[in-house]
């Protein structure tokens, strides 16, 4: 495991440590969090390849055996809603990232549970058989019901800016870590899904998104590209879904 040390912005937080990787989605959605909130603290890469989320340390904090996890003195937290919230709520100052009436703080909420309970099972169920399995692109049903959320996300945005509304807030950090890897596997089209993709350009254009996405977001489309297959001329042969995704490079693409 390796220590990168802490990001020197504004607010240090000195008793606290995220223990991330970056091709994860939800430890993006953290670091993106932080980086919008201007907040540093202590982060450690733990090496998934190595098997170090496994690690005696890392199952002692969280028995799950995910990332992230964050510790704040004897506080262990292993959701990546529930880190970026904790911070927020003691940390930001910016109201519209988290706004403090209940009424918004719930719409965001909900948001937030939409991405851990529909959106973040999407993500797995494409991209684990392609990292661990040896599959090598996306089964037809999976895309289908990528798809499908990719629909609901156009409708939850129509007629707004962002997904919280007139402002964007922690919500579209969490939406935009999860949508940006899924794009990169089942590529969001710019006619079907306008607003959406849309949304995720405006995304993509946020400081934030450059320091605290990019960086792991590319190195998720390697894996993905490579994969576990050692011949990529035979790599090239895999039918279209397969092409299709590597093409998308990871950013957005007209399609
Ligand atoms: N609900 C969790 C999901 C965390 C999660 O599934 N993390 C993945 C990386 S993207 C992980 O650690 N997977 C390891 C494993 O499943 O073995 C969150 O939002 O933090």
């Amino acid at each position: 495991m390796g220590k990168v040390g802490s990001k020197n912005i504004t607010t240090s937080l000195f008793n606290c440590t995220l223990w991330k990787t970056d091709t994860s989605p939800a430890c993006r959605a953290v670091m993106m969090g932080l980086d919008a909130m201007n907040i540093s603290l202590t982060e450690v890469d733990v090496d998934m390849d190595q098997a170090e989320h496994r690690s005696p340390e890392i199952v002692a904090m969280n028995p799950l055996q995910t990332l992230p996890i964050l510790k704040d003195k004897e506080l262990i937290l292993y959701d990546s809603h529930a880190i970026t919230m904790y911070i927020a709520s003691l940390y930001c100052e910016d109201t519209k990232l988290l706004p403090s009436n209940p009424a918004s703080r719930a719409l965001i909420d909900q948001l937030l549970h939409y991405d851990g309970g529909i959106l973040y099972p999407h993500y797995r169920s494409c991209a684990y058989p392609i990292l661990y399995e040896n599959c090598r692109f996306v089964m037809p049903q999976q895309t289908k019901e990528v798809e499908y959320a990719y629909q609901e996300l156009e409708t939850l945005l129509k007629g707004r800016s962002w997904f919280s509304g007139t402002y964007m807030s922690l919500a579209d950090i969490a939406i935009v870590a999860t949508v940006s890897t899924l794009n990169v596997l089942v590529p969001v089209n710019k006619d079907r899904y306008p607003v959406l993709f849309s949304w995720m350009f405006r995304m993509s254009q946020k400081p934030f998104y450059t320091t605290g996405n990019l960086k792991g977001l590319n190195e998720f489309t390697k894996r993905i590209d490579t994969g576990n297959v050692k011949d990529l001329q035979e790599l090239k042969k895999s039918p279209r879904s397969s092409v299709t995704r590597r093409s998308t490079g990871g950013k957005l693409v007209d399609n």
